[in-house]
């Protein structure tokens, strides 16, 4: 029952995806610096791509926070035993392949559902029908929408806890981590939790191999942006000239990813043409990196208060559980 109703909502989500996907890029495209939004990085073949990218031992983002989990789910489930929160239902943003979700289910025994909230629907899917195999006791609800928005949750009467794990909040401006942050408080209710992973500020070299790969997986992830919009509205960029270009941005405080244009070139999408000169890119992602106290600020003015925090070893990726 709970599926049908998700599965009839998601249809009308993705033709209405469909349109804004159309208008973002048009809009985009004519401001100055061109930008495109990271959330249209992950077609089906964008998700496989940034699993490829995890798999890569420079986006060390992946694999620290992995290994981090296990020790924070542990101590969660102490936490809430303490608590007296008897019986958990985890609401996950922005789920991807619901990898990070295995720790939390295997350390703690009282979780009782699960809503999966992902942009990419097949790919969501797939990962919901493989948590049900394997967690049979486990109510799995798969949402195919922007997680970034609020939503209207059924009460459970169970205690809720949000999961944001990836450091996904980086690639969102500060005005609209603070908006995120805002509508998840909405959307979990008062005195609910959120487990957020977020990316550190360390020493440049290590960022910016993370996201310059030599195998070139991550300038593949990027140049996908560009695929989609050629199959999805009939454009005609030609990927050969176009190069992936991401560098730290020490005033910012966060990587940037762009796509520069090899050549002077005009590019057709959706019957309009745009002119690129020879250099000028397309902006394609932030990733914003905090120092767990400046996170905590940030949260706090969303109001959220920050009840623990784990820090991976050389502080390269922090964890933090918030309550609202
Ligand atoms: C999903 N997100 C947190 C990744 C990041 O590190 O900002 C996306 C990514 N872009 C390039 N590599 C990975």
């Amino acid at each position: 029952m709970t599926i049908a109703l998700a599965t009839q909502d998601t249809e009308q989500a993705t033709s209405e995806h469909d349109r804004s996907f159309r208008e973002d890029v048009l809009r985009g495209l004519a401001l100055r610096p061109k930008q495109l939004a990271p959330k249209y990085f992950y077609d089906e073949r964008g998700s496989q791509l940034f699993d490829d990218i995890c798999a890569l031992d420079e986006y060390y983002p992946y694999h620290v926070e992995l290994e981090l989990l296990p020790t924070v789910a542990a101590d969660l489930s102490r936490f809430f035993r303490a608590e007296k929160n008897d019986e958990l239902s985890i609401v996950e943003f922005g789920a991807g392949s619901l990898r990070k979700i295995t720790p939390l289910l295997n350390n703690i025994d009282t979780v009782k559902n699960l809503t999966a909230i992902d942009i990419s629907e097949e790919h969501l899917l797939n990962s919901c029908a493989e948590l049900r195999r394997r967690y049979s006791g486990l109510d799995v609800t798969p949402l195919a929408q922007d997680f970034t928005l609020p939503l209207p949750l059924s009460q459970t009467g169970l205690t809720r806890m949000g999961f944001f794990p990836g450091s996904t909040i980086g690639n969102l401006h500060r005005q609209q981590a603070l908006e995120f942050l805002h509508n998840a408080g909405q959307t979990l209710g008062s005195g609910a939790y959120l487990l957020i992973g977020v990316d550190t500020k360390k020493p440049e070299h290590i960022l910016h191999q993370a996201y310059n790969d030599p195998r070139g997986v991550t300038a593949n992830f990027n140049k996908n942006i560009l695929t989609r919009i050629n199959r999805e509205l009939d454009g005609d960029f030609d990927l050969m000239h176009f190069g992936h270009h991401a560098f730290y941005n020490k005033e910012h405080g966060r990587i940037e990813m762009h796509l520069r244009s090899l050549r002077a070139q005009r590019v057709q999408i959706a019957a309009r043409e745009f002119y690129f000169a020879k250099g000028e890119s397309i902006h394609t992602e932030n990733s914003y990196k905090y120092h767990p106290s400046e996170f905590a600020t940030l949260a706090r003015k969303a109001h959220w208060h920050t009840r623990r925090l784990w820090m991976a070893p050389d502080d390269l990726f922090a964890i933090s559980l918030l309550q609202y």
